[in-house]
């Protein structure tokens, strides 16, 4: 079976980040495999949190796992404590991602036009590096302005135009670079649709969806777990983010009709069984 380092935060409360990516894996069939980067009572959304910081713990854990000589199908990484513990994660990538390895970079730092309150300029100015050594990047649209050093602003107003999505697009291929083939811009609001776009050097294609109520916590962190749980089971990323798309738009929906608050994030649990398919069994 197929494993995948999932280097994220635990939030008991907020279906998000390993509580979101642990089910989405493992119903496609793949291991996930925890690197803990903090355990939250709940993510940061809600008016108040506890946070323990495990940046101090993370050596001996990854120690553990050079003793075993264990071998990454994927690594993905999502939520960060601290800009120390991207220098870590970092060495973790030194050592861990083989040729072998996909690693999916979500650039987990802001959302609808503001940077997360935990996230400062050194935080921001790591995650960067990450997404440099990445093969996929999923950023949200705040999350990509931040990383090619484009205003939010500027690229928002330009929504309901004709030449929206090309703009968008444009400012995605700045960061094709190196190992960085495909970017997969996610939660674009055009209208009453979420477009997510799909960036390479051969240009770039849009998967759309219905729109309900605002963002849910948690939903990047759902779509990054399916794109990279299917991409590491050899799927294409046009396959992936289909899925991981529709799947989500299934989930909101009834979150959305049940008037659950965003920050409880999105009753994704109904819905998971949209992303077996005969495959993952042998
Ligand atoms: O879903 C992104 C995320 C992950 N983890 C924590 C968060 C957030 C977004 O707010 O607070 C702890």
């Amino acid at each position: 079976m197929q494993k995948i380092a999932v280097v994220n935060d635990m939030s008991g409360l907020g279906r998000c980040s390993l509580t979101a990516a642990m089910p989405v894996l493992s119903v496609l069939g793949t291991e996930c495999c925890p690197l803990p980067t903090a355990i939250l009572s709940n993510q940061t959304g809600y008016d108040s949190f506890f946070c323990a910081d495990l940046t101090d713990k993370m050596e001996a854990y990854i120690a553990e796992w050079r003793k075993r000589s264990v071998h990454f199908d994927g690594i993905l990484t999502g939520y960060l404590a601290s800009a120390e513990q991207a220098d870590r994660i970092l060495t973790f990538l030194n050592e861990f991602k083989t040729e072998t390895t996909l690693y999916v970079c979500d650039p987990v730092m802001a959302d609808d036009g503001r940077v997360y309150d935990t996230y400062d300029d050194a935080l921001c100015g790591k995650i960067a590096m990450l997404a440099a050594r990445a093969d996929v990047l999923t950023p949200n649209l705040t999350e990509l302005c931040i990383l090619a050093g484009t205003s939010y602003e500027m690229l928002t107003a330009e929504s309901g135009t004709a030449a929206y999505m090309q703009k968008i697009a444009d400012v995605a291929s700045a960061l094709l670079c190196g190992s960085v083939q495909t970017i997969v811009v996610t939660g674009v609001r055009v209208q009453d649709e979420i477009c997510n776009l799909i960036v390479t050097e051969h240009g770039y294609s849009a998967v759309r969806s219905r729109r309900f109520g605002g963002s849910y916590s948690g939903t990047g962190d759902l779509f990054s777990a399916v794109l990279t749980g299917e991409l590491v089971r050899g799927k294409t990323v046009m396959f992936a983010v289909e899925k991981a798309v529709r799947f989500l738009e299934a989930s909101i929906a009834e979150t959305y009709a049940r008037g659950t608050d965003r920050n409880d994030g999105v009753n994704f649990q109904n819905y998971l069984e949209m992303l077996l398919d005969e495959k993952v069994r042998p």
